[in-house]
């Protein structure tokens, strides 16, 4: 089994070193096989260089838009990638590449998904979760975003809608794909990583979820998220699968 993290990164030239030694550490820790499909978004600081850098210590695919194109098509490239480079019990692995997330969670998550999960979400709202070092306004949106979810789309297993960090079934990616072709993610803006989970949920898969400490306070820099921009396209979202319903969606009704 090879766990193959793929990354979205824009302008992560601070936290991507310190977050990919540390994966590298973990999985050499765990004795797993590891790769690393990194889409650099036309990020203008160092961030090439970085990942230049570091293709001699872990195989990393990188996939480059020469422009800024945001994280639905960033982190779209990026499953689609690895989905086509994954062997069958590969599994997908999608984190922040700003190093607020522990790659120490991921054996966690592999054993959920040894244990029958297609899905596995580090969630920041499990007994045992902490979130360090984000303002309350930021919760406040973060919290509002999952109990409108969990009221007006629920699904089993899920709380945190949100969260980048995940692991997938490398075959669930694959057929995302096959189901839903590029409109698996349409949302430019983060509102996307509800969207994938939401549709992903109408494939009868098992979800499930991983108690996360989110170390806020180790971001270098400041958010990328405009935060008015994803409240309304979130919300969006929400309506618009809210009204598709959740039946079973095939690719050409999901155009
Ligand atoms: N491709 C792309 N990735 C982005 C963009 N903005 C943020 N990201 C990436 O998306 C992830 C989440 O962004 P981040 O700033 O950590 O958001 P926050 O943790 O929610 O405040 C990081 O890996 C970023 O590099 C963007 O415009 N394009
Ligand atoms: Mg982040």
């Amino acid at each position: 089994m090879t766990v193959l993290l793929a990354l979205p990164a824009y302008n992560e030239e601070e936290g991507l070193p310190l977050l990919l030694e540390s994966f590298r550490a973990e999985m050499e820790r765990c004795g797993y096989a590891a790769r690393a499909v990194i889409v650099d978004d036309g990020s203008e600081d160092g961030t090439r260089e970085v990942i230049g850098e570091w293709s001699a210590r872990l195989p990393i695919e990188l996939v480059r838009h020469a422009t800024n194109r945001g994280l639905g098509e960033t982190i779209r490239d990026a499953l689609r990638r690895a989905g086509e480079l994954a062997g069958p019990d590969d599994v997908i692995v999608t984190m922040d590449a700003d190093n607020t997330h522990s790659p120490a969670l991921i054996p966690q998550m592999l054993e959920r998904i040894g244990r029958g999960s297609d899905v596995v979400i580090a969630s920041r709202y499990r007994r045992g979760s902490r979130v360090v070092g984000l303002s309350a306004f930021r919760h406040l949106m973060c919290y509002g975003a999952r109990a409108l979810f969990q009221i007006t789309l629920p699904i089993r297993g899920v709380r945190d809608y949100t969260c980048g960090f995940r692991a997938y079934r490398a075959g669930v990616i694959r057929e995302g794909f096959e189901q839903f072709g590029d409109s698996l993610v349409t949302e430019r803006s983060f509102a996307c990583m509800a969207e994938i989970l939401l549709k992903l949920s109408r494939m009868r898969l098992s979800f499930a979820e991983v108690p996360m400490v989110l170390r806020y306070d180790r971001k270098h820099g400041a958010s990328k998220m405009n935060v008015r921009h994803t409240v309304f396209k979130t919300l969006g979202l929400m309506v618009q699968l809210r009204i598709a319903g959740k039946r079973p969606v095939s690719k050409a009704a999901s155009r």
